[in-house]
């Protein structure tokens, strides 16, 4: 079945907005995230404005070597009240545009436009209002909000966010649908959801780079090397996806993660940080009334490895014992395990559902 897929991402949306309420950094390279401390910061970058990527900072990395690429840069803590506002608002216009929307983060969404389909004659015309149909939605949201985003548009989801993020910033591309395949074709593997670090490392190690050359292997193959991931990935690369645009997006997981002001390996800091963790997420899916049935436990050593290991149970939970004592032998065994130093610990809750 043919359909119209639109994808919205803002353009480096956290540091956008700084620039926006701090006319003075105009120009300046922008980072958001944990405190430097000249340096010396132990947090990491949550975004940089496309000034400061120049320099190699981007999400993720550590505050301490986006300092060291870029001393001069303006680095900022994040302000996520203000951001959330921000965002609400540029989220009621977007669903202005089809009822059948799906917020997938703090600054992206999709939209299913299919509905332009039966309203155009053929299929090409429906893609073209389409265009015209995003042009006019950013420009709504830079009229209201004096932001910029990006808009990628194609016949599903997969194809709409890689078309958003081979444009960006303030881009727009629309993917028809007989163009899709060409589209992927010259793309580096790893613009494939699903095809992460390791994945990519394995493919290459097969001598394929691109997308394009992934579709030599049979769906057979990809399923005997990559698991179930594989024939997600064999359908991915012929630009298939099926998943639908979801009305709104429920909660998949409540979860916080703390790095050390200094990495440890004593227990008593290990433990009684761990537990006002654990209290946090307790607190936070008992307000929503949600139940877990997933408990995962992430640890991430002074060599910034991390390791991470769940336990799944066959009923939803929400007993804060359940947690405590079920946690906490996941941290045990991630710790006997690993013997470095703690840089981070971190547990979260998924597999969520509002009944036992
Ligand atoms: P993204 O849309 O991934 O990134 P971005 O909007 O900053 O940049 P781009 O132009 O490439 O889209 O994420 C949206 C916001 O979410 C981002 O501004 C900050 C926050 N974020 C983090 O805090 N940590 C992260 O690791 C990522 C990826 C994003
Ligand atoms: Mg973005």
């Amino acid at each position: 079945m043919t359909r119209i897929v639109l994808h919205i991402d803002m353009d480096c949306f956290f540091a956008q907005i700084e620039e926006r309420e701090n006319p003075r950094f105009k120009g300046k390279p922008v980072v958001i995230g944990a405190d430097p401390k000249k340096g010396r910061g132990r947090g990491v970058v949550s975004t940089a404005n496309y000034e400061a990527r120049k320099y190699g900072i981007h999400s993720a990395l550590p505050i301490s070597k986006a300092f060291q690429l870029c001393p001069e840069a303006v680095f900022l803590s994040p302000n996520l009240r203000f951001y959330r506002k921000v965002s609400e608002s540029i989220f009621e216009t977007v669903k202005d545009y089809s009822s059948q929307y799906e917020i997938v983060s703090s600054d992206e969404a999709y939209l299913d436009i299919s509905f332009l389909l039966a309203k155009n004659e053929n299929l090409p015309k429906a893609y073209k209002e389409a265009g015209e149909m995003a042009d006019k939605l950013k420009k709504e949201i830079f009229i209201k909000e004096k932001l910029t985003s990006t808009i990628g548009i194609g016949p599903n989801k997969l194809i709409a966010k890689i078309a958003s993020q081979q444009d960006k910033p303030n881009g727009l591309l629309v993917i028809l649908p007989q163009n899709a395949l060409s589209f992927l074709s010259p793309l580096d593997i790893e613009i494939i959801p699903g095809i992460g670090p390791k994945t990519a490392r394995q493919l290459r190690k097969l001598g394929v780079n691109k997308v394009r050359e992934i579709r030599r292997f049979s769906k057979e193959f990809l399923q005997e090397n990559f698991g179930k991931w594989g024939v997600d990935i064999y359908h991915k690369t012929r630009a298939v996806d099926r998943s639908p645009v979801k009305g709104q997006r429920r909660i998949k997981s409540v979860g916080r993660e703390y790095t050390f002001p200094a990495d440890t390996r004593k227990p008593e800091i290990i433990f009684s940080t761990f537990e006002k963790i654990i209290e946090n997420i307790y607190k936070r899916a008992t307000r929503k009334e949600l139940y877990f049935k997933t408990i995962t436990v992430k640890c991430r050593f002074s060599n910034f490895q991390s390791h991470s290991k769940s336990i799944t149970f066959k009923k939803p939970t929400n007993q804060l014992r359940v947690l405590e004592r079920e946690s906490k032998i996941l941290l045990l065994k991630l710790l006997v395990k690993k013997r470095g130093l703690v840089r981070l610990i971190g547990v979260r809750v998924s597999n969520l559902s509002h009944k036992n």
